[in-house]
C-alpha cells in the first residue's frame, strides 16, 4: 500500500523552510501531498491567491527534483477531512521553536481527536529557523532584502510585485 503523508500550511508564499520540510517528508513517504489550506487565524487576501501558491510551490518543488509531491488546495475544510479522502496516513509539520511546538501540538491532538490522524514532526532546519512567510512578506514590504530565503522562483514573483 502507498504510504502518503500530507505537508499542510498557508504558504503565502512557500519559503526554503517549507522547502526543506518537503524534501524530508519525501525521502519518508512514498507520496507527499502538500496542502494550500485556508489558516481562519490569518485573515485577508493574503499576499498571493491561492491558485499563485500553488504554482509557486510546483515550480519550487519541480526545479529542486523533489520526487513524488503532489499539490493541492482546499478551502472551508478541516484538515481531517482531506486527509481521509486522500488516504493520508500522518500529517508532517516542521518545528522552528518552541513557539511553534505550542501552537502545533493542541492542533495535532485536536486532528487525532477527530479522526485518528497521526501528526509527525520534523525539526526545522537551524539554517531557516528566523524563516516565515510572513516575515518575507513584511522584509519585502519595507523595502529589505530576504529573497534568498525563499526559491528562486517565489524571488522573482516578489520582486515583480515590487515592479509592478
Ligand atoms: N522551518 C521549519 N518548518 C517551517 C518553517 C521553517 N522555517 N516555516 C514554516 N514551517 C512549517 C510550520 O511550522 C507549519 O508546520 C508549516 O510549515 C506551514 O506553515 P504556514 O505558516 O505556511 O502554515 P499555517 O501555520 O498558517 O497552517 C495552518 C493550517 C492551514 C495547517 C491550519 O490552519 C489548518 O489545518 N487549517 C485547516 C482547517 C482545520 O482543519 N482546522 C482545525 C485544525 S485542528
Amino acid at each position: 500500500t502507498t504510504r502518503r503523508c500530507v505537508c499542510p500550511g498557508s504558504f503565502d508564499p512557500i519559503t526554503l523552510g517549507h522547502l526543506d520540510i518537503i524534501r524530508r517528508a519525501s525521502a519518508l513517504y512514498d507520496e507527499v501531498v502538500v496542502a494550500v489550506l485556508f489558516n481562519p487565524a490569518k485573515s485577508g487576501q493574503g499576499m498571493f491567491s491561492v491558485d499563485e501558491r500553488v504554482a509557486l510551490i510546483e515550480g519550487a518543488v519541480a526545479a529542486e527534483e523533489i520526487p513524488r509531491v503532489r499539490v493541492v488546495s482546499s478551502g472551508g475544510e478541516l484538515l481531517v477531512d482531506l486527509c481521509t479522502r486522500e488516504d493520508v496516513c500522518a500529517i508532517v509539520k516542521g518545528l522552528r521553536s518552541g513557539t511553534d511546538f505550542a501552537y502545533e501540538l493542541p492542533m495535532a491532538l485536536m486532528n487525532r481527536h477527530l479522526t485518528g490522524v497521526e501528526t509527525v514532526f520534523l525539526p526545522g532546519a537551524p539554517a531557516f529557523e528566523h524563516v516565515s512567510s510572513s516575515l518575507i512578506k513584511e522584509v519585502h514590504a519595507l523595502g529589505g532584502y530576504g529573497l534568498d530565503l525563499v526559491p528562486p522562483n517565489v524571488a522573482e514573483a516578489l520582486q515583480a510585485r515590487r515592479d509592478a
